[in-house]
């Protein structure tokens, strides 16, 4: 599984909150945009292996198109691509180009709203309906249930680790 999305959308730190139990998975998070600046793998015991992308727009290194491009465009064995979007101020024009690629590559991708602490409780309320009414309407391979999560409060963050768990086979019932 990988997690893209704009640069300080909060990918690395999203991946802290869901991994904190995990001593193997050590991401980097910083308050810079642009800190991420390659493709970091992270073997998760022996059930998976999840990648940290470097952000897209502002501050996004050089190579970026010609790195993240290719690896989603070409690893077979990606299971699912969590493409975080700022809970806050929704699909900015970068996330659209982003949404059109995994598109166009026919991934099966996953809509996450980060920061979601940041926002009243009635402000995300609009947001997630505005954006549930994009995915229903625009896209056909993002999966139809968004996940808003706060990696602060952790709000949200078990409900992913358990679809995580779900989608990499490891959801023993
Ligand atoms: N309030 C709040 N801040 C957050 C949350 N997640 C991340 N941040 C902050 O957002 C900033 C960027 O977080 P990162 O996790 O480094 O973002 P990134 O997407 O990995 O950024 P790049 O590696 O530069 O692409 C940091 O200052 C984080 O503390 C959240 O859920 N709530
Ligand atoms: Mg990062």
């Amino acid at each position: 599984v990988c997690f893209i999305g704009r640069s300080n959308v909060g990918k690395s730190s999203l991946i802290k909150a869901l991994f904190s139990l995990a001593p193997e998975v050590q991401v980097r998070v910083s308050k810079k945009p642009g800190h991420t600046k390659k493709m970091n793998f992270f073997q998760v015991g022996k059930y998976f292996t999840l990648v940290d992308m470097p952000g897209y727009g502002f501050k996004a290194p050089k190579d970026f198109v010609d790195m993240v491009e290719a690896y989603l465009k070409e690893r077979p064995n990606l299971t699912r691509t969590f493409l975080l979007i700022d809970g806050v101020v929704g699909i900015q024009k970068t996330d659209s180009i982003a949404i059109e690629m995994c598109e166009e590559f026919s991934l099966p991708y996953v809509m996450v709203l980060t920061k979601i602490d940041k926002a009243s409780k009635g402000y995300l309320a609009k947001q997630v309906l505005q954006i549930q009414e994009f995915v229903d309407t625009q896209t056909q391979g993002c999966f139809p249930q968004l996940f808003p999560v706060s990696s602060v409060t952790y709000s949200g963050i078990h409900l992913l680790r358990c679809f995580l768990a779900h989608i990499t086979g490891n959801l023993h019932q």
